[in-house]
C-alpha cells in the first residue's frame, strides 16, 4: 500500500478512518477474524475488501487472508446475496428480505463465529464493510449480531465549491483537492482517500465544482476536461458514489457560440442535449447537473422571459434519456431589491418563486432547497417552501463548510441544528409532518429526494482545518443516512473512531461539541437575527455588516428597537408561508420562541422574552457568557495534555485559544453597539467597552 506523507498517523489525515491499534481484552474479543472470504469481484466489492483488509490490519495487527471458501471457521464472509451462494445460505430468508437496494445484512453464526456480510448490491456490501468495521473499532460485541441497514435518504450528496484555480468559496481548510492551477489534480491518491471517507459515511453522490461556476469551470463538460473528469468519476464509482457537474447557464453563449441560452430555443435544447451525450459517452453512470441560476449575478433563464421550470426543464430532457438529473438550486433571490418599505424580503424569495411552479417540473428535477430561507446563519427558521410543493422532488441542502459558524476557526458542531431542522415539524399533512419525513420522500412519494451538503474539506493535512470539523463532515453522512441516530450517538462514534475510548477523552470532547454551537450563537448575532459578520469574507463581528446594505440595515435597529416584522399583519407577511399552527406561532408576538424573535419581530430593546429578560438584557448577559463559555472550551480541552497524541492536541488548542479571543471582540462590538444604540446599561454593571 502506497503511504503518502499526510498518510503518517497523528495528522488528523486518517479522520475517524485510522483504524488505531486494539490492545488487551479488546484485541482478543476480535482476534479470531484472520480470514476474509470473498467470491465475487467488482470494483466496489475490491474496495470493500481493501478497507476490510486495511482494517482489520489496523487494528488486530496481521492482514487477515482472504479466500474464496469458506472452511467453517470464523471468518469474514461478504458479497451480495444474488453473486454467492454462501450468502444465501448465512443470511436467512426474511432479513434477506428486509434488504433494500444500498442496504446490507450483518448475521453472525455464533457456533463458527462467522459473520457474513450480505447486500443487495456491491455498494451494500461496501457500506456492510464500513459498519463492521466501525464496530469493531468502537468496541461493540460482534459474534452474536443481527443487523439489517438501509439507507433512508435517496439522494446523500456533497456539493464542493471548488474552482479549478485551486481556491475553494467559503473555503476554510485550505485549497482544492480537485484542482490546481487550472487543471484537474493528479494527486488521485488523496481523492481516493477522500472517496473513503465519503462512502464509510453513506454518501452517494458529489458535485465536484463550485454552483457558481466561472469561465474555465464552464468547460468541465468538454472534451478539454472530460477525459479526467471521467477519471475522478471513476475513483468514486469504486466507492458507490456519483459524480455531478455544477454547470454555467450561459454555457451556450459562453462556450458554444449560440446567440442565446433562452430554453425554449430549439438550438439551445439540441446545444444541451449534444453536451449531455458528450458527458455520458466519458461516464456511463454521470449523476447530471446541479444549477445555480438566476441569483447573485449568475445568468438563468429569466434574461429571456423564461421561468425556472422552463430552465429547469430543458437540461433535464437533455439528461433524460441518459439517466441524469437536474438538481437545481431554489437560492435564488434579487440580492439587490431595496428593502426600505419593509415589505419587500429576502427571505421570502424562494418560495415566492417555486410554489407557483409546482407541477411543472419534469421528474427527473429536483429542487434543492437550503435549510433555512436566508443562508446558513447560526439560527433561522426552517424554510417555508420545503414540502410546500407536493408534486415537485425536493431535498434539502445544509452548509458543512462553516461560512456563517465560525469558519472552521471556531468549532461548531452542526449536527444540533440539522437535527432541529428536520424534526420541525411543518403540519402540511396535519401533526406529524415532519421535514425529515418530506426529504425522505415519503409524505409526496417523490421520485427523487435527499440530502446535499457544501463540503468543509481542503488540503489541509487534516481535511477541515479544525480537527474538530471533521465532526460536522461525518455526522452529515451519517445523518443522511439515518435521520433517527441521535445528536450524542454521532458525536460519540465520531470521537471514538478519531480518539480511542478513553473514557475523560470521550466525555471531555463530547461535552466540547455538544456544547459548541450554543455558546457560539450566545456570542454572535442573537435571537434570530442574523449576519453581524463582515462583508464578503464573512469573518468576524460587524454588526451592520451585511454586503447588499445600500439600503440601510438589514436588522433595523435604532434607538428604540430591532428586529424585522415579518408578520403577515404589519409586516412583510413571511409567515404566511408557513402553514397553521406554525404561522400564527410566529406571527404573534406573545407565542414567537425567543430564539427567533428578531427574525420574526420589531420590538423595543426593553421587550420582555420568555425568559423574563428583556432582550437588551439578553443580548448583554449572552455575550458576556458567552465569550466565558468559549474560554471553558480550551480549558477543558487542555486537560486531555498526553491523554491523545500531541499533534492532534495541539491542532485544536491554538485554535480554541483563537476562539476564546475572538469570543471577547465579538461579545465587546455587539454589547457596545448595543449599549450605544439604546442607552440603556447592563443591570448587572458589567463593563461595556
Ligand atoms: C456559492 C452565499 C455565499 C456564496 C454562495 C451562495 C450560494 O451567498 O456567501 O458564496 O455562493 O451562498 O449558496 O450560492
Amino acid at each position: 500500500m502506497s503511504h503518502t506523507p499526510f498518510f503518517a498517523k497523528n495528522t488528523g489525515y486518517q479522520a475517524w478512518l485510522g483504524y488505531n491499534r486494539l490492545a488487551g481484552k479488546r484485541l482478543e474479543q476480535y482476534a479470531d477474524y484472520r480470514r476474509i472470504v470473498v467470491a465475487e469481484q467488482d470494483e466496489i466489492i475490491a474496495s470493500a475488501v481493501a478497507e476490510l483488509v486495511r482494517g482489520l490490519e489496523g487494528m488486530l495487527g496481521q492482514p487477515p487472508e482472504i479466500s474464496h471458501i469458506w472452511d467453517g471457521g470464523s471468518d469474514i464472509v461478504i458479497g451480495t446475496i444474488g453473486g454467492s451462494t454462501l450468502l444465501q445460505e448465512f443470511i436467512d430468508e426474511e432479513t434477506r428480505a428486509g434488504i433494500g437496494a444500498e442496504g446490507f445484512a450483518i448475521q453472525s453464526d455464533p457456533s463458527t463465529g462467522r459473520i457474513a456480510i450480505g447486500a443487495v448490491s456491491s455498494v451494500g456490501v461496501l457500506y456492510g464493510v464500513f459498519h463492521l468495521l466501525r464496530l469493531i473499532d468502537i468496541g461493540s460485541p460482534i459474534s452474536a449480531i443481527h443487523i439489517v441497514e438501509n439507507p433512508v435518504n435517496q439522494l446523500r450528496m456533497i456539493n464542493q465549491w471548488d474552482n479549478i484555480d485551486g481556491s475553494i468559496e467559503r473555503g476554510y481548510a485550505g485549497n482544492s483537492i480537485f484542482y490546481t492551477d487550472g487543471k484537474i489534480t493528479s494527486d488521485l491518491q488523496r481523492i481516493r482517500d477522500y472517496a473513503r471517507l465519503l462512502a464509510s459515511t453513506g454518501v452517494n453522490a458529489l458535485s465536484i465544482n463550485n454552483v457558481n461556476v466561472h469561465r474555465l469551470e464552464t468547460r468541465l463538460i468538454t472534451e478539454a476536461y472530460l477525459p479526467e473528469v471521467a477519471g475522478l468519476a471513476g475513483i468514486f464509482r469504486n466507492y458507490g458514489i456519483k459524480l455531478f457537474l455544477s454547470i454555467n447557464y450561459a454555457a451556450p453563449l459562453e462556450i458554444g457560440s449560440l446567440p442565446t441560452a433562452d430554453p425554449l430555443d430549439p438550438e439551445v435544447q439540441r446545444w444541451w442535449r449534444e453536451r449531455a451525450a458528450d458527458i455520458y459517452r466519458y461516464i456511463p453512470d454521470f449523476g447530471g447537473f446541479l444549477v445555480k441560476a438566476d441569483s447573485e449575478n449568475r445568468p438563468g433563464p429569466f434574461t429571456y422571459g423564461r421561468d425556472h421550470a422552463d430552465g429547469a426543464n430543458m437540461l433535464a430532457e437533455a439528461l433524460d434519456p441518459h439517466g441524469g438529473v437536474v438538481i437545481w438550486r431554489c437560492f435564488v433571490y434579487n440580492c439587490k431589491q431595496d428593502w426600505r418599505d419593509r415589505k419587500t424580503d429576502r427571505a421570502r424569495a424562494a418560495y415566492d418563486h417555486f410554489v407557483p411552479l409546482d407541477s411543472r417540473f419534469n421528474d427527473n428535477v429536483i429542487l434543492q432547497v437550503k435549510n433555512g430561507p436566508i443562508d446558513f446563519q447560526v439560527r433561522e427558521p426552517v424554510s417555508p417552501l420545503l414540502g410546500a410543493m407536493p408534486a415537485t422532488n425536493q431535498m434539502i441542502e445544509f452548509q458543512l463548510t462553516q461560512e456563517y459558524t465560525g469558519q472552521q476557526r471556531h468549532v461548531c458542531y452542526l449536527v444540533p441544528q440539522w437535527k432541529e431542522v428536520l424534526e420541525f415539524d411543518t403540519y402540511l399533512q396535519g401533526e406529524g409532518t415532519p421535514i425529515k419525513r418530506i426529504v425522505d420522500g415519503s409524505v409526496h412519494g417523490s421520485r427523487y429526494s435527499g440530502f446535499a451538503a457544501v463540503s468543509n474539506i481542503g488540503d489541509d493535512a487534516n481535511w477541515t482545518g479544525h480537527l474538530l470539523a471533521q465532526a460536522n463532515l461525518y455526522g452529515y453522512g451519517r445523518l443522511a443516512w439515518n435521520p433517527e441516530l441521535t445528536i450524542e450517538e454521532i458525536a460519540e462514534e465520531w470521537i471514538r473512531l478519531t480518539f480511542g475510548d478513553d473514557e475523560r477523552v470521550v466525555g471531555t470532547i463530547r461535552g466540547i461539541l455538544l456544547d459548541s454551537i450554543s455558546i457560539y450563537e450566545s456570542y454572535t448575532a442573537p435571537l434570530g437575527i442574523g449576519f453581524m459578520v463582515n462583508p464578503n469574507h464573512h469573518y468576524g463581528p460587524n454588526v451592520d455588516g451585511y454586503e447588499y446594505s445600500m439600503w440601510g440595515t438589514y436588522h433595523f435597529a435604532d434607538c428604540r428597537g430591532i428586529g424585522v416584522d415579518r408578520t403577515k399583519a404589519t409586516g412583510t407577511g413571511y409567515t404566511a408561508q408557513y402553514a397553521e399552527p406554525n404561522y400564527r406561532l410566529y406571527e404573534s408576538l406573545e407565542s414567537c420562541p425567543d430564539e427567533l424573535l428578531l427574525f420574526f419581530h420589531h420590538v423595543p430593546y426593553t421587550h420582555v422574552l420568555h425568559s423574563g429578560k428583556t432582550v437588551i438584557q439578553h443580548i448583554y448577559n449572552t455575550h458576556f457568557e458567552g465569550a466565558e463559555r468559549a474560554a471553558r472550551l480550551g480549558e477543558a480541552w487542555d486537560s486531555l495534555a498526553g491523554l491523545i497524541p500531541d499533534s492532534l492536541h495541539k491542532q485544536v488548542a491554538v485554535r480554541l485559544a483563537e476562539q476564546a479571543e475572538h469570543a471577547k471582540e465579538w461579545r465587546d462590538q455587539i454589547n457596545t453597539y448595543f449599549f450605544r444604540k439604546s442607552g440603556i446599561p447592563d443591570e448587572r454593571g458589567r463593563r461595556i467597552y
